[in-house]
């Protein structure tokens, strides 16, 4: 069946329990997070996936856009419904990280990291970004839709990114890449690190799993904060997901919603 462009194609998913058992599957979309938005208000159930061969308004944090090219990558988006408060939501970006690194880790030679909080880098190059978007209810959170961008095939990056970006292809040129397995392996672990959040609220029990792929650790970082930007030393995160950040003997959490961190080891977001 060939897949429309407006109207998704319909899939049913077998390998996980409850994420991904209805994949809405787009050959083109303006943005899969914005698309599991629309869905979601619809009443879209928890688990659902939103997918597309390309976006054309591909976003990033805070206005930023995100490069999605035709087959280039996996474009995704995972609509959830958890009952938790609403300050406990940035823990699923963490855990979406944590999913993308061990499904990239599967393919021989490959050394994903973390950069916190919402990036996979290789070679110190960005892989992989991630969105997640909340709609707040009045207590607690309506839903949440957690998009993920691995770059897959890209050969060359627009002139502006094209010394901050990479792709499995660049990364592994020996490996041949399935699309299929690596989606479907990201689908997997990310259900058992979402189960393993929902355990405690927060990312105790992923917490030195997390450490293990933190590019970031003890590395020197620069937080650029609104009251003003200071450089220190990440030394790993907490329980909440925050960034914590030694300077002059005392650590300091960054929280993702306030400040973004750059790493000065030649790699910005
Ligand atoms: C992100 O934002 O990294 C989040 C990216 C999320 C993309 C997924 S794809 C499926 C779903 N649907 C969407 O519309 N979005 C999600 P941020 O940390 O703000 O980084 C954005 C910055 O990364 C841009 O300003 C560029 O500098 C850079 N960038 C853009 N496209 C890129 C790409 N394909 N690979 C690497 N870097 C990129």
């Amino acid at each position: 069946m060939k897949e429309n462009k407006m109207e998704p194609m319909l899939h049913k998913r077998q390998r996980t329990s409850w994420l991904g058992k209805t994949i809405y599957s787009y050959e083109e979309i303006d943005s899969t997070n914005t698309e599991g938005k629309r869905l979601a208000e619809k009443g879209a159930p928890h688990g659902s996936v939103i997918r597309a061969q390309v976006q054309t308004a591909g976003r990033g944090r805070r206005g930023r856009s995100w490069s999605s090219p035709k087959d280039a990558g996996i474009w995704f988006s995972i609509i959830l419904r958890p009952d938790i408060a609403q300050e406990s939501a940035p823990v699923l970006t963490l855990a979406a990280a944590m999913a993308v690194v061990r499904a990239i880790r599967r393919l021989p030679g490959a050394k994903p990291q973390i950069k916190w909080p919402n990036d996979v880098v290789m070679s110190g190059k960005k892989v992989c970004g991630i969105l997640t978007e909340m709609s707040p209810q009045k207590e607690g959170v309506d839903y949440i839709v957690v998009g993920i961008g691995i770059n897959m095939r890209q050969q060359a990056f627009p002139p502006d990114i094209i010394a901050t970006a990479t792709s499995l292809e660049q990364e592994l040129p020996e490996t041949v890449v399935s699309g299929e397995m690596l989606f479907t392996a990201v689908l997997e672990a990310f259900e058992t690190y979402y189960d393993k959040f929902m355990q405690t609220g927060d990312a105790s029990l992923f917490l030195e799993e997390y450490h293990g792929s933190l590019a970031n650790k003890d590395r020197q970082v620069k937080v650029l904060d609104p009251q003003g930007d200071y450089e220190g030393i990440a030394r790993g995160i907490n329980r909440r997901g925050e960034l914590l950040v030694e300077r002059e003997g005392t650590l300091s959490t960054v929280n993702a919603g306030e400040v973004s961190v750059r790493g000065i080891y030649g790699y910005a977001p």
